[in-house]
């Protein structure tokens, strides 16, 4: 396949400043017909490239005028024009029906609906797919009335009337320019949650949130984040919204979250529906920091796009940025940033030590649709929170408000973004700028010493080689730094921000006269990864005393990760000072239940094992399974304690309720992990007698990883209770893949034959496949026959959607942190995979690249 190069970009040949699109809506045939409006731009006699996916033109008129000297190249519809501007008519015939891809046209449960990002719009009409040609959209539709009652576009709403032979049309008019990455329509049988709201300067937005019927009672909480998202963006970035509707329609088939859509997002159901007897508090989280993405991109996203697909993370980093503060302000901040920094290190840091790094803004690649990455949005979003903390809160402001002004109704880079953060800021980021070009995760060393008055911090840090870069440069770290006294358990200097530019560098901090302990990278202000020579005491000591509490967290973490790998290596370790550690925060009043089941929590399996060179799957089960379950004897009573005093609330949606269900769980799973004798029938009547699903579910996950004979039972009662929920019965299929038995691996291939597996929907196929391949234990069984099943799905999968079968491919990449036997099969998989006749450019990127 071809490779697109950044280097490469040019300027668009022609522009399109109007589109008029006509569909005559049906599930098998479709015919589009388009109005382009077309203006040369620049001094060239190029011809015109319309780019077209799986079309052939049935017409295509010039001016008015049916011509036929089109050619077709590469899927391009080619029309050598002679003026500077003229009218291009064409028309097509599409089959959503039988779209398995799920970009362009597509049907989802009866439905009609849109994907275009990035490059599905070439699969509805011949258009300039690429997002640096705005263009202003006037949509028509017609369709059966009975069928597809409900005719929704981008913009707002002009006219609509019925028509013979049972049809009905309506016409929509979106009056800001866009790329076509951001069209949308929905034909369908739906019924809306309506409210509304007043922007900051009077103007009132009519607010549908459109679903089947059966669903309107879910749709309250997305409604009510979609309300908080506006109000939020008005009061922390002055952004108010600019059209009279906003509108999301959730539909069941969708290759990943939502999509932000210009006044009409689609979203994937997962991330709208939610009562409490169907989604747990984590859902709930998910779909307001959802909703509040994809509102988000309103402004960073739609009002100021992406030049080239280069930039993505121009809009995807800043907009996850936004939307984790937003979140943040909604309840604990700590936790949110403690969450986000799992995320990190759970899926962009293997990303940036394995074959498929890349830096934010990509040098190049074969399909664009693997970009949508972990890097592109997390990583990205770390990169705007340096510029947030070098900047400070009210210069950050400033600088984003020149941004938006400065390139409002453009295509703009990620060059343009820092130099408007410069600006507006006025601070210098020559050398921040490496951010947006190396890929890999830097590692700081820090070590610190002290005589008596004076305290020194050596910092050193290494930029790892990634694949095409071998060869790095130090990086602007801003590292969050503070002195705690061991004596006085009191801080003995204020928080400073060390800007380490250099290789190796050292801080003197005077004035520090008892022994200092070391806080730092507080509140993770740098994406790097800390190795300290703080000992076990120290790390306590922080994890009980720190005034910041992620790094409260982080140094509980550390702790348990020094004592996990030395377990590993030497076959046992002390839990002493863990047990001593996780008692303290267990019983310390002044703590929320939130943070409480957050540090108390064991790194996962997959983090220990990013700890280590080589990876030992079953050594690292061993050592984990051993130290929690010494955690749940030695702290039993303190795990009654808590379970006792959260079991008796009932069901309350606000931050205190959710805190306590989690440690709920938690306590539920170190019970559990003791050996206490009445565990499983705990965990079986709290199953039974939930009133919500984030009850129900953690006892279901407990119970899934024993051995008791409620196991069964449970599973098979959820199964009743909920094989016509296809959004939980994603969740059963999820808590038995993550099982943490030796069975696991048979559990998993009686599923993917069980009824409800398909691969034509998406949430199913990460719900078995996509969980399966992070339990690490599970998935690198040592015969390898995970790799085996992942490969089979990944390539029958490939064959109806190969964006999402792309997705399952890089646990795969990993084989050079496993032994040389595993690493041996886990090519192998990837070898047969890029063998097999007929393969995607999706996929063949993704594995020839693993292969590395
Ligand atoms: N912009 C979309 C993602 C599109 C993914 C295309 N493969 C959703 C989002 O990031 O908000
Ligand atoms: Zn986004």
């Amino acid at each position: 396949p071809q490779v697109i190069r950044r280097d490469a970009y040019r300027e668009p040949d022609w522009l399109v400043p109007e589109t008029a699109l006509d569909f005559r809506l049906d599930s098998l045939q479709t015919r589009v017909k388009a109005r382009l409006t077309v203006v040369r731009h620049g001094d060239h006699d190029r011809p015109l490239r319309l780019d077209g996916d799986s079309l052939t033109p049935v017409a295509v008129s010039v001016d008015g005028r049916a011509v036929t000297d089109w050619t077709m190249e590469d899927g391009q519809l080619v029309i050598a024009l002679s003026g500077v501007d003229h009218v291009i008519e064409t028309e097509v015939e599409i089959a959503p029906e039988l779209n398995t891809q799920l970009m362009g046209l597509y049907a989802s449960g009866g439905l009609l609906c849109t994907q275009c990002e990035a490059e599905g719009f070439r699969r509805i009409t011949f258009f300039p797919d690429r997002p640096d040609v705005l263009s202003r959209y006037t949509v028509r539709m017609d369709a059966d009335k009975a069928r597809y009652p409900v005719l929704l576009a981008n913009g707002d709403p002009i006219a609509s009337g019925d028509l013979p032979d049972g049809r009905h049309w309506a016409e929509w008019h979106d009056p800001f320019p866009k790329p076509c990455y951001l069209f949308a329509l929905v034909a369908g049988d739906l019924e809306a949650n309506r409210d509304s709201f007043v922007t900051m300067t009077g103007r009132k937005v009519d607010l549908g949130i459109w679903v089947r019927a059966a669903d309107l009672p879910k749709t309250d909480h997305a409604m009510a984040a979609l309300k908080l998202s506006m109000a939020w963006d008005e009061a922390m970035y002055g952004r108010e919204y600019d059209l009279d509707v906003f509108n999301i329609v959730a539909v069941a088939d969708f290759n990943f979250g939502a999509m932000e859509n210009k006044g009409l997002n689609v979203f994937n159901s997962r991330y709208i529906l939610a009562d409490p007897d169907t989604a747990t508090d984590m859902d709930y989280d998910a779909i307001a920091g959802v909703v509040a993405h994809e509102y988000f991109h309103n402004w960073s996203g739609n009002r100021v796009t992406c030049r080239d697909w280069f930039q993505l993370s121009l809009k995807e980093g800043f907009t996850v940025f936004r939307d984790q503060q937003f979140s943040g302000d909604q309840g604990s901040k700590a936790v949110k940033r403690i969450e986000d920094v799992r995320t990190l290190r759970a899926s962009q840091f293997p990303e940036d030590s394995g074959p498929l790094a890349h830096p934010i803004r990509p040098e190049s690649y074969m399909e664009i649709s693997n970009f949508y990455t972990a890097t592109i949005y997390n990583k990205g979003a770390e990169i705007v929170r340096m510029i947030h903390t070098i900047l400070g809160p009210e210069k950050f402001r400033a600088a984003t408000d020149l941004y938006f002004a400065r390139h409002d109704g453009e295509a703009a880079t990620c060059e343009d973004f820092v130099k408007a953060m410069e600006d507006g800021g006025g601070v210098d980021l020559s050398q921040f700028r490496l951010w947006y070009s190396q890929a890999g995760t830097p590692r700081v060393k820090a070590a610190l010493s002290h005589d008596g008055a004076t305290a020194r911090l050596k910092l050193e840090q290494t930029v790892p080689a990634t694949p095409g870069q071998p060869e790095k440069q130090p990086m602007l770290l801003p590292l969050k730094v503070r002195l705690f006294g061991a004596q006085s358990e009191a801080p003995l200097c204020d928080e400073r921000i060390v800007m380490l530019s250099a290789a190796n560098d050292e801080i003197v901090i005077e004035g520090i006269e008892e022994r200092p302990i070391l806080s730092i990278n507080r509140g993770f202000s740098a994406p790097v990864v800390l190795e300290s020579d703080r000992g076990a005491a120290d790390l306590a000591f922080l994890s009980a005393h720190d005034d910041d509490p992620f790094a409260r967290y982080e140094a509980m973490q550390q702790l348990m990760v020094d004592t996990l790998v030395r377990a590993v290596a030497e076959g046992m370790a002390d839990h002493g000072p863990v047990i001593e550690a996780v008692r303290g925060t267990l019983t310390d009043k002044a703590l929320d239940a939130s943070f409480i089941a957050e540090a108390v929590l064991l790194p996962s399996e997959a983090f220990i094992g990013d700890q280590m060179l080589v990876v030992d799957p079953d050594a690292i089960n061993r050592a984990r399974d051993s130290l929690r379950a010494e955690l749940g004897v030695k702290l039993e009573s303190a795990w009654r304690g808590a379970y006792d005093s959260a079991q008796a609330n009932r069901f309350e949606y606000s931050p205190a309720a959710k805190g306590a269900r989690r440690l709920k769980s938690v306590a539920l799973g170190y019970l559990a992990a003791s050996g206490a004798k009445d565990a499983a029938d705990l965990a079986y009547a709290q199953f039974a007698g939930a009133d919500n699903m984030t009850d129900r579910q953690g006892a279901l996950g407990v119970l899934v990883n024993g051995t008791s004979g409620n196991r069964a039972k449970a599973i098979e009662a959820f199964y009743d209770r909920y094989q016509d929920n296809a959004l939980v019965l994603d969740k059963w299929f999820t808590s038995q893949a993550l099982s943490t038995r030796a069975d696991v691996m048979d559990e998993v291939l009686a599923l993917s034959s069980h009824p409800d597996f398909t691969l034509a929907n998406p949430n199913r196929v990460r719900a078995l496949a996509g969980a399966f391949s992070v339990n690490q234990r599970g998935f690198h069984g040592a015969d390898g026959r995970g790799y085996a099943f992942l490969a089979d799905i990944i390539i029958a999968l490939d064959k109806l959607n190969p964006q999402t079968a792309a997705k399952l491919v890089p646990p795969l990449g990993r084989w050079r942190r496993f032994d040389e036997r595993r690493a041996e099969k886990m090519r192998a998989a990837l070898q047969r995979i890029v063998d097999a006749p007929g393969l995607s450019k999706d996929v063949f990127e993704q594995a020839s690249k693993s292969l590395g």
